[in-house]
């Protein structure tokens, strides 16, 4: 892929540059992409409006430069189309027949340029968000900046939240709540859906008077009076938020709800790339952004919507998608840019999995998360157990 000098294309500052100094690195090329699909179990199986889990499948990926250097990044698209069009299936064929093919012998002098190579193809964004990453891990390596020293990240320890799902009972979602404030979680984010809402909330309000507690129904209300008055209900316990109560194309719904509750509208699935967050911010449709990595289709499109929501006066976070240690650890980098200042989804690897694939896995210590020293991803990966423990795997 050719990349076109642009005006003024010089060496280039800090200042020129958001997101830091640009170290003085061989412009990658990258020689090959190869990806795992790599399925591990849930310390405890997660319910969405939608569906339960117990094993998650996500694609890892590694890009190595022509100069040997490795970088890693993660595919976490859903097994099934319920949160998003995407699946590990799709992500898995647009990976292999266009996006590794796209990247194989391009050449940039930053990563955020690495995305050229796939423009042309729409959508895909958790497909391609798995191959961004990889180009920064790569490049920061390479140049041995640590991922959120190059993103512009500012914080060294980022407060972690955590997502609980839906429980078979009210007890059982206590017993969560309470093992996750006792770990030192700084905010509880519950799943919601019609017949799991007011009462669990509010059981959970009832117990933990001054908790940060917010709720997310993956856009599963319809726009009715029943619904309107449950969020009411809703809007009456203290929630920091209230996350994607519509469906994804609902905005002009999401910004009559946002006039009628005081609780701030946050939203999730709404917003997926640039265009998207513009129109939210027109018609005033919420006040508060979820970024996901994979949803926005990368850590490039993340600082984006970063830097358009905080000019436009929403606050941001930082949102999971259930991440092995390397997307978790994109999330944790992002997470460290200062606009992200609500508690983000970046709970420790143990909170999902009992043997992640990085090393030291992601942790969460009185429910902040450090941003890790070392370049890159600040994580190694285990690549003997990501082989071995793979059910699929392909080199472009
Ligand atoms: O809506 O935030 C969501 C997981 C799968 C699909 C959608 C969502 C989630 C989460 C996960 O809430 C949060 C996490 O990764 O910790
Ligand atoms: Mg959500």
């Amino acid at each position: 892929m050719p990349t076109d000098p642009r005006p003024g294309d010089g060496p280039r500052t800090a200042a020129a540059r958001p997101g830091g100094p640009r170290p003085a690195a061989a412009r990658p090329t990258v020689a090959a992409v190869e990806a795992f699909r790599l399925s591990l179990p849930l310390v405890h199986s997660f319910q969405t409006s939608s569906h339960r889990k117990s094993h998650l499948e996500h694609i890892v990926v590694r890009v190595a430069g022509a100069d040997g250097t490795v970088g890693w990044g993660e595919i976490a698209s859903p097994s099934d189309p319920y949160y998003c069009p995407e699946t590990v299936d799709t992500c898995w064929m647009i990976l292999q027949r266009y996006l590794a093919p796209a990247l194989v012998g391009s050449e940039w002098d930053h990563p955020a340029d690495a995305g050229r190579a796939w423009a042309k193809i729409r959508g895909h964004h958790f497909a391609k968000a798995g191959l961004d990453i990889a180009c920064w891990d790569l490049w920061t390596r390479a140049s041995g900046t640590r991922l959120a020293d190059a993103l512009g990240g500012t914080r060294d320890r980022v407060a972690a939240g955590v997502s609980l799902g839906i429980e078979p009972t009210v007890e059982e979602l206590l017993a969560q709540v309470g093992r996750h404030v006792a770990d030192g979680y700084r905010r509880i984010k519950l799943k919601i859906a019609p017949g799991w809402d007011v009462a669990p909330v509010r059981a959970v309000r009832a117990a933990h008077p001054d908790l940060a507690v917010q709720v997310d129904a993956n856009g599963v209300y319809p726009e009715t009076d029943e619904a309107l008055a449950t969020l009411r209900e809703l809007d009456a316990l203290g929630l920091l938020l209230i996350e994607q109560p519509f469906a994804p194309g609902a905005l002009a719904a999401h910004a009559r709800l946002a006039e009628r509750i005081g609780t701030p509208v946050c939203l999730d699935e709404s917003v997926d790339d640039l265009d998207q967050l513009d129109s939210a911010i027109a018609l005033r449709a919420g006040t508060v952004l979820n970024i996901k990595v994979s949803r926005m289709g990368g850590l490039t499109a993340a600082r984006a919507a970063h830097e358009r929501a905080v000019a436009a006066g929403w606050r941001v976070w930082c949102g999971g998608m259930h991440e092995f240690g390397v997307g978790r650890a994109a999330n944790v980098a992002i997470a460290s840019l200062s606009g992200f200042d609500l508690p983000s989804d970046v709970s420790g690897s143990d909170k999902y999995y009992a043997h992640d694939i990085v090393a030291p896995p992601i942790r969460a210590v009185d429910g902040m998360v450090e941003v890790p020293s070392g370049p890159g991803l600040g994580h190694e990966v285990d690549e003997e157990f990501v082989r071995a423990q793979a059910a699929d795997a392909f080199r472009v």
